[in-house]
């Protein structure tokens, strides 16, 4: 089976594409083979994507598959984005970036819960590859004030998923991986592959 190396130091993300890639690829974390992460310096999920592929293929000499992602909210003018890990400051918790987000959106004063999960994912064969593939997609949902599920990570807790009548964090792996921004891009990934 051919190696690819998951460009992420994210165990969220992680656990969510490792369970979507078993079987066709062999998935080896970057944090396994000690690559160093790289600045984020991109304005756009897409830049910083590659970015992230291209380091890690630079520094293990494999395919690479990056994930960029984050939140959208529409009453914020689409932040946290890009900054979705980094809200609350660099090295954030989960819980201290969402909290930051209800307490901003709570000064705000706007009644607009319309919000997107967002997953800008490439694959680069090597570090200089000239067509990486590239993929978007988007999840739409609402942010709601209580925090509500155990599962996943990052603003799941705070993300109602309108066709389930559920949080994110409270929708099985499985169901997540169907819906989600980053399993509707790998899908889109894998089918791809078959091409
Ligand atoms: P890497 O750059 O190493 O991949 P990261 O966590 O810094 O890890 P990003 O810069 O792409 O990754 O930021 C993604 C953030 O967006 C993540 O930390 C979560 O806060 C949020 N996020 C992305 N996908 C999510 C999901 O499926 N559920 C909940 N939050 C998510």
């Amino acid at each position: 089976m051919k190696k690819l190396i998951l460009a992420t130091g994210n165990s969220g993300k992680v656990r969510e594409l490792d369970a979507m890639l078993s079987g066709v690829y062999e998935v080896i974390s970057q944090k396994e083979l000690g690559v160093n992460e790289v600045p984020e310096t991109g304005l756009s999920f897409v830049e910083n994507a590659l970015i992230k592929a291209r380091n890690a293929s630079k520094q293990t000499g494999l395919p690479a598959l990056a994930d960029d992602s984050g939140l959208v909210v529409d009453a914020l003018s689409g932040a946290p984005g890009i900054y979705s890990a980094r809200y609350a400051g660099k090295g954030a918790s989960d819980e201290e970036n969402l909290q930051k987000l209800l307490s901003d959106l709570k000064r705000n004063n706007n009644d607009n819960r319309r919000a997107r999960f967002w997953c800008a994912l490439t694959f680069v064969q090597h570090c200089q590859d000239p067509t990486p593939v590239i993929i978007q997609r988007g999840w739409e949902g609402e942010i709601i004030d209580e925090v509500r599920g155990e599962g996943g990570f990052g603003y799941d807790p705070i993300f109602y998923v309108p066709s389930h009548g559920c949080t994110s964090a409270e929708l099985s792996p499985e169901e997540k991986n169907k819906i989600s921004h980053r399993g509707q891009a790998l899908q889109a990934f894998l089918e791809q592959l078959k091409d």
